[in-house]
């Protein structure tokens, strides 16, 4: 059974940047439809046991494609807003500290160098996705950009992400519209890299 991450802040708390109505929504109605349609599947599969993020990066081993299709799109989704959820805060962190912010420094040149970057990938993906800053266990860095629910875990590049940014219009179309850029830029307030430092020290050991 793959459990939704709770959220630890109140719907309205990342009030102005995201509003509560699509907090509402976003992680009341599409997150839980994730979970939900991947439990079934996985079920049905018979790896509803397995580490979700073993799943994501074996899904060629399913054989029945339409299966194969429900786990990718629905435990895309299912893991990807877990991730998204986990690193906005209320009360965000508002840089990375110790070998994080060392590594950010050497690949990108700075925090800010970083935000661009992702921010430019973020912007550019055509449709519905998402960007990333993901890390594989040697500690190297990387930023991508994925369509629909899928990331660099389903897409096998041996990274993991540890920052997500969710660019589909459901997660920013009731307050900034057609404005994704905008929606982007603030959404780097509520960051929290608290979380992202977590995130990475459970990849790199
Ligand atoms: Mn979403």
């Amino acid at each position: 059974m793959f459990e939704q991450y709770k959220i630890a802040y109140e719907g309205d708390a990342l009030e102005p940047i995201i509003d509560a109505e699509t907090i509402a929504l976003h992680y009341g109605k599409h997150h839980a439809t994730y979970t939900k349609n991947f439990n079934d599947a996985a079920e049905k599969a018979g790896v509803a046991d397995m580490d979700v993020e073993k799943l994501l990066a074996s899904l060629d081993t399913v054989k029945d494609e339409a299966l194969r299709k429900a786990l990718r799109n629905n435990g895309g989704g299912y893991y990807n807003h877990n991730l998204y959820f986990s690193t906005l805060s209320p009360n965000p962190k508002k840089a990375p500290e110790g070998e994080l912010a060392a590594k950010i420094n050497a690949k990108f040149g700075s925090l800010d160098a970083l935000k661009e970057e992702l921010s430019k990938l973020a912007i550019g993906q055509f449709g519905s996705g998402w960007s990333w800053l993901s890390v594989n266990p040697a500690g190297e860095l990387m930023v991508s950009a994925s369509p629909n629910q899928d990331n660099p875990i389903i897409e096998g590049t041996g990274y993991v992400p540890i920052l997500a940014i969710d660019v589909w219009e459901h997660a920013y179309y009731l307050k900034y519209k057609n404005l994704r850029p905008d929606y982007v830029k603030a959404l780097f307030d509520i960051i929290c890299w608290e979380a992202v430092e977590k995130n990475y020290a459970r990849i790199v050991k």
